[in-house]
């Protein structure tokens, strides 16, 4: 096998992480201005407003037919939408690229994409929803999917993963199952883009091998703060396969440099009617500012011999590998630098498949990814046609010859006389493994043709527990609340008395407490007791303030007429050199003047008035001094409301004089703690994502502390 590795490795890498970017321009147009209109059969066009008609000199007649300008002009048009995905419809995407830190994983695999550190592999990442149409909101409740097409020079590798590393179900055939019961309900196709509706809580009290993923998606994870700000999940097992001929089970995970960090539910429920785009907007903001996103690839490994090792099926897409019994080893790093050209081509035609795999990496007998492989491929043909993969954003950087031919929509035009193998020319021959062709595993296989399920995958409750267990207080409370809100959205007592059925045999205490809020049943005594096991790396706590950082981070300044502008420019100039993106918020969109006694010109222009954004678009609050200002702010209702809601969302907001005394007033909370920056006033500091500045500001401590208290 080593001479696999060898021929592959050795090869001179042709793929730069700006080969996909080259690839795309031969396809890019870039219109001038002044540049004249044609028809798609490149005529030049005279008259785009008006359709051929005869007229009798004063008032229209009739439309004619003949008009083959105004014709095409509605044919394309009456042509424009194609399916939208099933599920995952709506969507971002990025560019970037991906590159190994050394070869530390070719004990495990010879793909150089994850063993060759002189690569930077071209990557297109889509993060998308699951539930909701592709015109839902960003910030509903809900999974996220996080799929990345990597452009290497062996071929494309897809990883279609999302951002919770556990699975609603264990076997593809309940897929189209679970997606009915998700979907809006079929007699009135409500609700749009979430979840809290009988139909989907019907299946999940149901079929519980749902509850370890329903405790996922019930807590903070779904509902994320950004893309960004995300972990990424393969979730199914996989395979490596080394030099020697070895085989590892794998699982990988995208670790953000950012942190993982979520809305909070008032937030999300806000913004989805405030900016319904709120995270596509986000990943263009922060490429665009060159705030480019950042995740570590790890992976966890098994060599074969221990697959049989633990309590669980290690091909069970229900369960996680715990990282006390396999820990994760980081071995890359993801970038994102580019945002898409055009929506359309890149974003809506990019089409994944899990079945896209390379050289040195396979699949397992996980039975939701063999469902996975068929699927993928089947559903690109019917969005996009069967020549899917020659579409500038699906097609491969390296070379693609085969014998597949025609279909709708063919676009590579191959001058060769043969399309068979064999053929008397040696043209497209298979190559053996030791020229780089795709090598099998010789994987032993035997047993009885059965529709069942493996032994470890009856058991459904453990590792729903172990994820209930390592929750924060806050975020246990999080995920009572967001499983009271859906249950009360349905009006079945069918569905939502039954499911305290199922979470009594998570946690007893949690059964009971949403039993009573929901009117569900009260269990009298636990389903199954909770083995009270913590393990490493679920709450999302842990990801949160590793290193700290107000990056890209939005924050509004908030000011009125009489606001003290040397104050202003300061703190906006510290901010900004922090890379947190600041915004002026006052009472209209136009210059805000300073006080009298500053002599600073004409004033400075607000990006937003009180009204046009709201409080949770934002990240952190900034509220200088000035004594006129301060009353035009207390006066204003708006403004207050600004400072109470993000009050209420645990956000940080900064003030310094009079500021503090109008965020006093304001939160009706004398007592809260306030925090003085250690070196001087005119420090900005800036820790846990907490921006102070001047004498006071709420301290960290006191939001977790009033986080904990409002929660309860
Ligand atoms: Fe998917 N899934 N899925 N899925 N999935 C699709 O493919 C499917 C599953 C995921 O941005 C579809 O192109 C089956 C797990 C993402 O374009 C479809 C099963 C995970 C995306 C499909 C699963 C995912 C999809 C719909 C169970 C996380 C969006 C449109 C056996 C690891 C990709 C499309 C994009 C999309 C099938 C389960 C992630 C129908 C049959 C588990 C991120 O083929």
């Amino acid at each position: 096998m080593s001479s696999i590795r060898d021929t592959i490795q050795k090869a001179v890498s042709t793929v730069t992480s700006s080969a996909k970017i080259a690839d795309l321009q031969s396809d890019i147009q870039e219109p001038k201005s002044g540049q004249a209109l044609t028809t798609d059969h490149g005529v030049k066009v005279s008259d785009t407003d008006n359709w051929l008609k005869v007229t009798n000199g004063r008032d229209n007649g009739p439309s004619l037919l003949e008009d083959q300008i105004g014709r095409e002009k509605i044919h394309r048009f009456d042509h424009e939408r194609i399916p939208e995905r099933v599920v995952h419809a709506r969507g971002a995407g990025a560019h970037g690229y991906f590159k190994v830190y050394d070869d530390r994983a070719s004990k495990y695999t010879y793909a150089p994409v994850l063993t060759d550190s002189s690569r930077s592999t071209p990557v297109f990442i889509r993060f998308s929803t699951v539930q909701g149409s592709r015109g839902s909101a960003d910030t509903v409740r809900d999974v996220r999917g996080f799929a990345i097409k990597f452009f290497t020079d062996e071929g494309n590798w897809d990883l279609v993963g999302n951002d919770i590393p556990v699975f609603f179900i264990q076997d593809a055939i309940k897929f189209p199952d679970l997606v009915h019961a998700v979907k809006p309900e079929p007699h009135n196709e409500v609700p749009q883009g979430q979840t809290a509706h009988n139909n989907f809580w019907d299946f999940s009290g149901l079929q519980p091998e749902t509850a370890h993923m329903i405790m996922w998606v019930m807590s903070d994870r779904g509902v994320p703060r950004s893309f960004r700000m995300m972990q990424g999940f393969g979730v199914n097992t996989y395979t490596l396969l080394n030099a020697q001929g070895e085989r590892h089970f794998v699982k990988f995970h995208w670790i953000p440099e950012l942190g993982v960090h979520s809305l909070m539910w008032d937030e999300a429920l806000k913004i989805a009617g405030q900016d319904p785009d709120f995270h596509r907007k986000d990943l263009n903001e922060a490429i665009e500012n060159g705030a480019y996103p950042k995740w570590k690839l790890a992976i966890q490994t098994l060599p074969e011999s221990r697959e049989h090792e633990f309590e669980f099926d290690i091909l069970d897409a229900t369960k996680v590998w715990p990282q006390e019994l396999v820990p994760l080893e980081e071995i890359g790093e993801l970038v994102l630098n580019r945002v898409v050209d055009e929506f359309f081509t890149e974003t809506e035609q990019v089409a994944f498949c899990t079945s896209h795999i390379v050289p040195g990496i396979g699949f397992s007998d996980d039975p939701l990814l063999q469902g996975r492989n068929f699927s993928y491929f089947d559903t690109q043909i019917s969005r996009l046609g069967v020549n899917w993969e020659e579409l500038p954003i699906n097609r491969p950087v390296c070379p693609v010859l085969n014998h597949n031919r025609d279909g709708k929509s063919r676009h590579r035009i191959v001058q060769s006389s043969v399309n068979y193998w064999p053929n008397r020319k040696d043209i497209g021959r298979p190559v053996k493994p030791e020229e780089g062709g795709y090598a099998e595993f010789a994987q032993r296989v035997e047993g009885i043709k059965k529709r069942v399920r493996g032994e470890k995958f009856q058991e459904h409750y453990s590792q729903a527990q172990l994820f209930y267990n390592s929750l924060a207080p806050y975020e246990k409370s999080h995920l009572i609340n967001a499983i009271s809100f859906e249950l009360s959205h349905c009006d079945d007592p069918a569905v939502y008395k039954s499911y305290t059925t199922v979470l009594s045999n998570i946690d007893f205490e949690l059964a009971k407490t949403i039993a009573i809020k929901v009117d569900g049943v009260l269990p009298e005594k636990p389903g199954r007791p909770n083995h009270g096991h913590t393990s490493k790396g679920l709450s999302q706590l842990e990801y949160a303030s590793k290193e700290p950082t107000i990056v890209s981070r939005r924050i509004a300044i908030l000011i009125a007429d009489g606001f003290n502008a040397v104050e202003l420019q300061a703190v906006r100039a510290i901010l900004t050199s922090a890379k947190a993106v600041c915004y002026i918020i006052g009472p209209r969109r136009n210059k805000i003047h300073p006080s009298e006694a500053q002599d600073i010109g004409e004033g400075v222009t607000a990006d937003h008035h009180f009204e046009g954004q709201r409080s949770t678009l934002f990240d952190a609050i900034y509220i200088p001094s000035g004594e006129k200002h301060i009353k035009e702010l207390a006066n204003n209702g708006r403004a207050v409301h600004w400072v109470r809601e993000a009050f209420g969302h645990c956000k940080p907001i900064g003030a310094i004089g009079e500021g503090v005394d109008f965020l006093r007033d304001v939160v009706r909370l004398p007592d809260v703690e306030l925090f003085a920056p250690p070196r001087g006033s005119d420090e900005v500091v800036s820790s846990y994502g907490v921006v102070t500045t001047g004498r006071y500001s709420v301290s960290s401590a006191a939001r977790d502390t009033l986080k904990i208290t409002q929660d309860s």
